[in-house]
């Protein structure tokens, strides 16, 4: 009975430490990426998209690719101004400059969620892969995230799991107020 107990304790403790890598950013080679989220459906939708934001601590990457079970196919896409009219487009491959700090965001880059295998609910979360070419892949768990909402870094929105750029560093073990 002992033993059950501390697998059970150890389980525990690992779901917790997984909880606190989403919220203050996952490390992927020179890459720490964070805040992963996407809005619910309004209705019925059959398509659908996710943001992440990425800070690059190293040379240049290319975001490559993103797939997921929650739909039947997943595409990085770009909004352009066609005409006057704002359309998305898919991007091909996403360039990441050295150094650089960027997010998928609602209006811009996205990861373009096509054929939902139902539609995304405000509150639960899926798994989204994305491909790099040099960092390689890595799997997120995407928070859903109200209809609307413009996401973890909304300014005038104060959700749990907010990137504090502070933590970020901590995790990567540079704090930036303790340098001497
Ligand atoms: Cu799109």
């Amino acid at each position: 009975m002992r033993s059950v107990n501390v697998v059970a304790i150890a389980f525990v403790l690992a779901l917790a430490a997984l909880a606190a890598t989403a919220a203050e950013g996952i490390k992927l080679g020179e890459l720490v990426i964070y805040d992963a989220w996407a809005r619910a459906s309004a209705g019925p939708a059959s398509n659908g998209a996710a943001y992440v934001s990425i800070h690059n601590h190293g040379p240049a990457d290319r975001l490559l690719g993103a797939s997921t079970p929650a739909a039947a196919r997943s595409e990085l896409h770009a909004h352009i101004m066609d005409g006057g009219v704002m359309k998305m487009r898919p991007s091909g491959p996403i360039d990441i400059a050295p150094e650089a700090r960027m997010r998928l965001e609602p209006g811009g880059r996205h990861v373009m969620l096509m054929g939902l295998k139902g539609p995304l609910k405000e509150g639960e979360t899926f798994p989204l892969t994305l491909r790099f070419e040099k960092a390689g892949e890595i799997t997120l768990t995407v928070s859903v995230l109200k209809v609307g909402d413009m996401g973890p870094g909304d300014p005038h929105q104060h959700h749990q799991g907010t990137h504090e750029h502070r933590q970020h560093h901590e995790h990567m073990g540079q704090p930036p107020q303790q340098r001497r």
